[in-house]
């Protein structure tokens, strides 16, 4: 498979999603890592954020003191998201670069729409608008029991993590119906050691863009 994509960009576009906890952070670091060793040129990002007005706006949404309605978390989301493409990943797919991100529409597919109420197509049609309808060429669904991912974590909780179990567990069943009906979701079990499931992670990227996850052991 060569790195020109299905929409005739020369880069490539790859998201990292799940509940929290699954390890998206933790994954992309070692992607990047490994990717660094090997010379091939990338960038990570995350969102929301990933620009200065992003960054803003992330602080709003995840600001436990913040009380928004779930169209204005939607919106700011989506406002994050406009500056993030057109700034960011847009110009780095037209240089030819290989973009990770850390989050993207199937965060607000399952988060805003399912798991706040706003629904699936509502929120689609809102982030199109948003992305002009910039899509990645994969996701990487990384899946684990809610419970399991909120146990992992050591930090404070912020907005979104302090949602009840019930807002948790909807956005997990969103994802693995995101899964069987959204294009190019590859879903990974993230309940395993961080070198069985980065093995999994390099191994399915590698099966599909070989040019950029050159196959083979991980060499330190
Ligand atoms: N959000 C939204 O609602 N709508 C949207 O459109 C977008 C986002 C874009 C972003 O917060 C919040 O915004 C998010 C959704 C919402 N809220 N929630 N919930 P964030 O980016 O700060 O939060 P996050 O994406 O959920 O990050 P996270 O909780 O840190 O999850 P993670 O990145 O998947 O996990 P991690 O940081 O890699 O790992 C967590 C801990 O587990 C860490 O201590 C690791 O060392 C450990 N870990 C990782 N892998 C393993 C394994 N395999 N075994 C054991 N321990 C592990």
């Amino acid at each position: 498979m060569s790195s020109t994509t299905t929409d005739g960009r020369a880069g490539l576009f790859l998201v990292f999603e799940g509940v929290e906890g699954a390890g998206k952070t933790t994954h992309l670091r070692r992607l990047s890592r490994r990717l660094d060793r090997q010379g091939i040129a990338h960038i990570v990002v995350r969102e929301p954020g990933g620009t200065r007005a992003g960054e803003r706006i992330r602080d709003i949404v995840l600001d436990p003191g913040s009380e928004l309605f779930p169209e204005t978390e939607l919106l700011l989301l989506l406002a994050a998201r406009a500056e993030f493409v057109r700034r960011v990943v847009g110009p780095a797919l037209e240089r030819g670069e290989l973009v990770l991100g850390d989050r993207y529409e199937l965060s607000t597919l399952a988060y805003q729409g399912a798991a706040r109420g706003i629904g699936i197509e509502t929120a689609r049609e809102v982030n199109d608008f948003a992305t002009d309808g910039l899509r990645p060429d994969g996701t990487v669904l990384l899946r684990i029991a809610p419970e399991s991912g909120r146990g992992r974590k050591t930090e404070a909780a912020d907005r979104m993590e302090r949602e009840s179990e019930a807002f948790h567990d909807s956005v997990a069943e969103a994802y693995d119906l995101l899964s069987r009906t959204e294009p190019g979701v590859i879903v990974i079990d993230s309940d395993d050691s961080p070198d069985v499931v980065h093995r999994r992670i390099w191994t399915s990227l590698s099966e599909r863009w070989p040019d950029r996850f050159p196959p083979g052991e991980e060499r330190e």
